[in-house]
């Protein structure tokens, strides 16, 4: 792989020219852009296997644009994106390829690792998954004591649980109504006392979900859940009936107790926060069911090959990711708002969060150089009509300049009354509001007086884009999800850092593991820390002791 060391980025010819065409664009108003070109707001549009992307309403130009697709082709974007797909080892800090594309090709399909072709072995796991989803929802599989399985919960963390909470939550509607579905993740033990208290063991089932299984939150929480599960079915045997692991690591999941039998794979070439649709889906799958799943697999396939196929200028993670240079890079924004005018997608900032934080929150190139241009942004949002009522404000008002992704369906799951209608008018609305605003003399015009004007000035001029597709259902999520998780793509490969490994949250792990040893000891320990953390385990220890 080419190597670019940190100044080249700025260096290239299509950065310089974007640096200075920024200047122009910074000084003019989407007002202007619009009336300048009316059609504008069917132009800047692209549509791709049911996806409707209006780009319209960004500070851009056509030369912006055009400068943003020559800066992807100086970068190598498209070389980079073939690299991933033909399993080169991009993820060089951890010496792995990274192909959770091929967790969605097709049966026939061909891709190779290391010369070994991978299709046949996913959708051998996607039919054992299958199989089992199958037993579980028809009350074929029971538990111990012969009773039906009625609540699964999927105990796991980061890509081992944002994933299943949000796509269980996502695909609500599709769901077997008479299951319960619960997601623990966190050490905190309310997690797993809350997700357990009004529920029977004997008709529960543990979905242990861990890539390594040695995440100390995941272990600790699946000790808790035996342990609970135990104090009723007494007998060992139970675990068999009442814990399945899905996992990269057989023998520690047999080591925990786990049959292997009822364990589910995948492979070192899916990253966590890429995992979904992998085996690490098997909550989803027993949720929405086999086909449903397999729909959803479809959808994310679809848009792996707009991505892989599509000539840029109309590739709809290609425009996001370069928006989002644009942006951080040259507008000096640090935050993207997701804003889903749909209820069900109430966790999808949550996971947005992870896959484009944990990719893209790097500061050194894949050659270790420290970068001198600003990556990821902060990424945060909540459902709409919601945030209407609380921080939008800020967005339409405030100092900040904030990109925005409006995420709308023509269609609703719940069509009551007139609500959808309301919904929509609402995302519509949003976007015209921040993006024209309202100015002093229209103020004026509705009479308001004079001291009163200032405030109730919108300025305008604030960015967003507005996605739109015909109703949430699992192909269309995992259309959605495709769509971010190749934005991440096209963003790390301008900056050039490794959007697939996470460092940043090893240092942590490694001095918490210490911290416990000290909370824990009988004896005093000897604390070697700074003055802060010494106090702060001295002041806990004496509590605990009281
Ligand atoms: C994701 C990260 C991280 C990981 C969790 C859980 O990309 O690697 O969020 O998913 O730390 O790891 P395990 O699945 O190994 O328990």
């Amino acid at each position: 792989m080419a190597t670019t060391t940190t100044s080249q980025l700025r260096e290239t010819a299509a950065w310089r020219a974007l640096a200075e065409h920024a200047e122009e664009v910074r000084g003019a108003h989407l007002r202007d852009f619009f009336k300048a070109d009316p059609a504008r707001g069917e132009r800047l549009t692209a549509e791709a296997e049911g996806i409707y992307l209006d780009y319209s309403k960004n500070r851009i130009t056509d030369e912006t644009l055009r400068l943003l697709l020559q800066l992807a082709e100086e970068r190598g974007v498209a070389e980079r994106r073939d690299a991933m797909f033909a399993g080169e080892h991009i993820n060089v800090t951890e010496d792995r390829a990274v192909l959770h594309v091929a967790l969605r090709a097709p049966k026939g399909s061909h891709i190779e690792v290391d010369g070994e072709d991978v299709v046949p072995k996913v959708h051998e796991v996607l039919d054992r998954m299958s199989a089992f989803s199958d037993r579980i929802r028809s009350g074929e599989w029971t538990g111990h004591t012969g009773r039906r399985i009625r609540n699964v919960i999927n105990i796991g963390i980061g890509g081992s649980d944002l994933g299943p909470v949000m796509a269980y939550e996502a695909l609500r509607h599709y769901t077997q109504r008479d299951l319960t579905f619960r997601f623990v993740s966190n050490v905190d033990g309310t997690d797993i006392v809350e997700a357990t208290r009004d529920l029977d063991p004997e008709e529960t089932l543990f979905i242990v979900s861990s890539k390594t299984f040695t995440t100390l939150e995941t272990i600790r929480n699946a000790t808790t859940a035996r342990e609970w599960a135990l104090s009723k079915l007494g007998d060992e045997a139970a675990v068999a009936k009442h814990f399945v692991a899905v996992s990269t690591n057989a023998d520690e999941v047999s080591e925990f107790g786990i049959d292997t039998a009822n364990m589910f794979g995948f492979w070192d070439w899916v990253g966590g926060r890429y995992s979904m649709d992998s085996a690490i889906g098997l909550s989803t799958m027993i949720a929405i069911g086999p086909e449903n799943f397999r729909q959803m697999l479809a959808g994310f396939h679809a848009i792996d090959e707009h991505f892989r196929t599509t000539p840029f200028e109309r590739n709809l993670p290609v425009l996001l990711g370069l928006l989002t240079v644009w942006y951080s890079d040259f507008f000096g924004a640090q935050t993207q708002a997701i804003l889903p005018y749909d209820q069900y997608l109430k966790r999808f900032p949550a996971y947005l969060q992870q896959l484009t934080m944990e990719s893209n929150g790097k500061s050194v190139t894949l050659d270790g150089q420290r970068v001198d241009y600003e990556t990821s942004p902060v990424y945060w949002g909540e459902p709409g009509t919601n945030g209407q009522h609380s921080f939008y404000q800020l967005i339409h008002q405030g100092t900040k300049l904030i990109p925005c992704d409006f995420i709308g369906f023509d269609q609703t799951l719940n069509p009551v009354a007139n609500h959808h209608d309301l919904l929509t008018a609402n995302v519509f609305a949003q976007t015209e509001a921040l993006a024209f605003g309202k100015t002093p003399e229209q103020v004026r015009e509705e009479g308001t007086p004079e001291w009163l004007v200032p405030h109730r000035v919108f300025e305008g001029n604030r960015p967003s884009n507005t996605i739109l597709a015909d109703r949430l259902d699992p192909g269309t999520l995992g259309k959605l999800v495709a769509l971010y998780e190749h934005s991440v793509f096209v963003q790390g490969a301008i900056w050039n850092v490794n959007s697939f490994d996470q460092w940043g949250v090893e240092l942590g792990k490694v001095l918490a593991k210490r911290i416990a040893e000290e909370l824990e000891s009988k004896a005093e320990p000897e604390l070697t820390h700074d003055s802060s953390t010494n106090v702060l385990i001295k002041r806990y220890r004496e509590s605990k002791g009281r």
